[in-house]
């Protein structure tokens, strides 16, 4: 199979309301979507970088220019197996959010051109057409507020609520949940590497609260403090940020830094190194659930399909479309069945597609580049990326 082109287009897609966290304020989904021309068919996947290099290194602007200069140049040629994509950024170090989009679009074109659902591709089970999902809740104003909208969530049916936390909006708002909505409620925290071990009293306080786990409380490359405070608390410990490869999760394991790792298909640079996490993580019973990173509708099609693997065993991130968006860019959005899933979307591929209407609504530029190089490509700004409003 030759890949023709791959499409750049930067959207900006408003929050139904600001999502905050322990690194920062996000108002606005940002985010490049990619899609990959060839044979006739496309494949589509989006860039989980932000614009600003808070959750990782990773921007807006450098998943650009790496997609152009780097990732885009190796692209040429016949391409046999999905798999292969990886072995060709192998030399390109870092930069895992860019490869992901871009691989994660060719998985996807190769899932549609084979005629089959990518979960099939992937080898998750076919059995799983039902996704129990949970939601991840923000840093609210009061814990009266947080107890108002973890409340609603809960009642929505969302299997289970994470919590961001930071020093100072920790503990208490989290037992008045916890007090509020009962102990059997799976309640888990998300510090996004808020703490140190300084502040290991503040993290055993968790304990009593009996929570699923707790999520990347420490350094945001550190597995060897999360050893250490993993033998300190008793509440489980989640590894997010600081986990990047299968060699990552195989040292995280071995130290004893995790006892759970939220995988998302960005983070580790695409499905390959996903699938080599997933084998890991089976082999040595460690659960895993997916990760989210405010997607659209087209990253959590993606999110979906990968969580159809049977090492998949806890609620992820992956909420419907109305939980961010008051209007998703898929032609189907995803909304919460009354028993807390999402339905995989059936199809060929992700199953799911842009709507044209709502992507130029939303989208601020777009790039046509070459994989062919007698192809001239093209570009069309609307004022947006990345001509001005880097944001
Ligand atoms: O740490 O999991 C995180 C969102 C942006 C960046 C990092 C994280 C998150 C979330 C939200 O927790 C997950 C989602 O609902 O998509
Ligand atoms: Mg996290």
């Amino acid at each position: 199979m030759h890949l023709d082109q791959v499409v750049l287009q930067f959207i900006a897609l408003p929050l139904k309301s600001p999502f905050e966290t322990s690194f920062g304020l996000e108002r606005d989904k940002r985010a490049w979507l990619v899609t990959v021309r060839g044979e006739g068919v496309e494949g589509y996947a989006e860039s989980v970088a932000s614009d600003a290099p808070l959750y990782s290194e990773e921007t807006s602007a450098s998943v650009y220019y790496c997609i152009r200069d780097h990732i885009v140049p190796r692209l040429g040629g016949d391409i046999g197996r999905p798999e292969e994509i990886w072995e060709r950024l192998a030399p390109l170090r870092g930069n895992r959010m860019a490869k992901a989009s871009v691989e994660m679009a060719i998985w996807d074109w190769f899932a549609r051109a084979r005629r089959v659902p990518l979960h099939r591709l992937l080898g998750g089970r076919e059995e799983a057409r039902h996704i129990p999902v949970g939601v991840s809740i923000g840093i609210q104003p009061s814990a009266q507020d947080l107890v108002r909208v973890a409340a609603d969530y809960w009642s929505q049916g969302y299997r289970r609520l994470k919590i961001k936390i930071r020093p100072g909006w920790d503990v208490e708002p989290l037992r008045a949940v916890r007090e509020a909505l009962g102990p059997d409620v799976p309640m888990m925290a998300d510090a996004n590497s808020a703490y140190t071990l300084d502040d290991l009293a503040e993290l055993q306080a968790f304990d009593p609260l009996r929570l699923m786990m707790i999520e990347q409380p420490l350094g945001y490359d550190d597995y060897i403090d999360h050893a250490v405070l993993a033998r300190s608390i008793e509440t489980p410990i989640c590894l997010d940020e600081s986990v990047h490869s299968p060699a990552d999760a195989r040292k995280a394991m071995d130290l004893g830094a995790c006892q759970v790792i939220n995988l998302k298909v960005g983070r580790v640079g695409g499905y390959t190194a996903s699938l080599g996490i997933h084998q890991l993580a089976l082999a040595r019973q460690i659960p895993l659930w997916c990760g989210g990173m405010l997607e659209t509708g087209i990253g959590r099609a993606h999110n979906l399909h990968l969580t159809t693997l049977a090492g998949f065993t806890l609620p992820g991130d992956t909420s419907a479309s109305d939980r961010y968006f008051a209007e998703d860019i898929i032609d189907h959005p995803f909304a919460l069945n009354p028993d807390g899933t999402l339905t995989v979307p059936a199809g060929d591929g992700i199953g799911v597609k842009v709507d044209p209407k709502r992507l130029r609504a939303v989208s601020a530029y777009e790039e046509v580049l070459p994989v062919d190089r007698q192809d001239k490509g093209s570009r069309s700004s609307k004022g947006g990326f990345p001509d001005h409003d880097l944001g």
